[in-house]
């Protein structure tokens, strides 16, 4: 009995837990109907585990304005996860270490480099950064990737 009532209190503690790294794989992706790049990213996020809602705006510099994102940071999509933005095609283990970051206001890959995720063409891989926002608006290199 008593082992039986432990087995159903540890089921419900892990089912818990599955529920919330699936909730915490959800991110909300804000793009120009038109844009190829950023639906070749949200596959890239996809096949990452990540679990997408599609928003197919109208305005993205309005998006970008009300999610926070300063213009030097700009790039094609915007994403929101956990209340963090994703600017551009930052790479799906980018995302995951930012949840270890919860003083980011959010990350960025300026601009649309060659090589990052949703960006392939051929071989061409063109240096990049990952650039943090924090709350008192500095801006901070979360990561770097090298050229080719
Ligand atoms: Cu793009």
């Amino acid at each position: 009995m008593h082992a039986r009532l432990r087995f159903v209190a540890l089921t419900a503690l892990l089912l818990g837990g599955i529920a919330q790294a699936a909730d915490s794989l959800t991110i909300d992706v804000h793009r120009d109907v038109n844009c190829g790049c950023c639906k070749d990213w949200i596959k890239h996020l996809e096949s990452n585990g990540f679990s997408v809602n599609d928003h197919v705006e109208p305005n993205m510099a309005t998006v970008k304005q009300e999610l926070g994102v300063p213009p030097r940071l700009g790039s094609c999509h915007t994403a929101v996860i956990g209340g963090q933005f994703v600017e551009g095609h930052v790479p799906a283990e980018q995302i995951l270490a930012l949840q270890a970051r919860p003083d980011l206001l959010g990350i960025a890959v300026p601009g649309m480099p060659m090589g990052s995720p949703g960006m392939e063409y051929g071989d061409r891989q063109d240096p990049y950064q990952v650039v943090g926002l924090t709350k008192g608006g500095d801006l901070e290199v979360v990561a770097e990737y090298p050229g080719n």
